[in-house]
């Protein structure tokens, strides 16, 4: 694949939700050696440590059970910044740092995609559809908002404008199997690409991968890949604190990062969710680091030309 310049920008997010931990996945990937698999491709890796969220304050919410509101809205501005200093230089890894960063990453990337003329296209993999607001969510865990945020629902007033509204067709969910009722009321009604576990047990995950992926290149389109741990089964990914069970295989997970990596579509990434609190021995992190090194092209063998498509 061709040579990338990737940036590791730490994300220590841990606002989104009650269950502490995740402040230590951006240190567990380093751990894990994500900076070495990724330069053992034959890409260039930087980076540039940690970041902290912007300081504000913020009235109380309507909504009683949000959750650190204003270290939310922090991070939302401090991530949207950072996309957009990274994104002219290379291709950002936002190494997380729990869900609610994600409303920072993709909206930055949205913007730099709107300035560059190009569509913008995010692709979800997570058990979660994560497109509530602050308003619907009944656990107030923010975390579960970011979808909600960048495509512009009513309810975010308190967090940054945003710069480029993400398009809800321009949007793919794969891995979904807890799903809320607010956010199954948005989802059923609307456009954005729906892949469920059933979806994937009946037709196989590449099926609807490559059908999305072949949509980004008609339009030369910029592509966000934001990875929850929960995507993946909780036997083979322990380290998160949401659970799911019946999620993707260890296969399936690197079969959707090797289709990626052959399309070359890819121009930023979010590993999110990973709390090390929570891991068995580093199973989790070294998983994660593997699959994005699976995106970067690792592979065991190339495919031979004639089985190309
Ligand atoms: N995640 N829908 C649940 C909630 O609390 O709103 C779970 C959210 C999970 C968040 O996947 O990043
Ligand atoms: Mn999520
Ligand atoms: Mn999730
Ligand atoms: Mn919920």
């Amino acid at each position: 694949m061709t040579q990338k310049h990737c940036i590791l920008i730490g994300a220590p997010v841990d606002c989104g939700k009650r269950r502490q931990g995740c402040l230590m996945g951006p240190d567990a990937y380093r751990t894990a050696g994500i900076a070495e698999a990724i330069t053992k491709l034959g890409h260039t890796v930087e980076d540039i440590g940690n970041l902290a969220p912007a300081d504000v304050t913020v009235a109380a919410p309507k909504n009683p059970l949000v959750h650190k509101l204003a270290e939310n809205i922090g991070w939302t501005q401090t991530l949207m910044a950072a996309a957009q200093e990274a994104a002219p230089r290379g291709m950002p890894i936002f190494l997380g740092g729990d869900h609610a960063l994600a409303a920072g990453t993709v909206a930055g990337m949205a913007a730099h995609a709107q300035k560059l003329g190009r569509p913008f296209f995010a692709l979800w993999l997570d058990a979660h559809s994560d497109i509530h607001t602050p308003d619907t969510s009944d656990s107030g865990n923010l975390h579960g908002t970011p979808v909600g945020y960048v495509t512009g629902r009513d309810g975010f007033d308190a967090f940054p404008p945003l710069p480029a509204k993400v398009e809800t067709q321009n949007i793919c969910m794969i891995g979904l199997r807890s799903v809320d009722e607010a956010e199954h009321a948005v989802l059923a009604g609307g456009d954005v690409e729906l892949v469920d576990m059933r979806r994937i047990d009946e037709e196989g995950i590449s099926t609807p991968l490559k059908a999305f992926l072949e949509r980004v290149a008609a339009v030369d389109g910029m592509l966000h890949v934001s990875l929850d741990v929960d995507f993946l089964d909780p036997s083979v990914a322990p380290a998160v604190g949401t659970t799911v069970p019946g999620g993707a295989t260890v296969r399936e997970g690197h079969l959707v990062m090797e289709i990626l990596s052959d399309s070359e579509l890819v121009t930023s990434l979010d590993l999110v969710e990973l709390n090390p609190f929570l891991d068995d021995r580093g199973t989790t992190a070294n998983l994660m680091v593997d699959l994005t090194a699976s995106l970067l092209g690792r592979r065991v063998f190339d495919r031979p030309t004639r089985d190309k498509k």
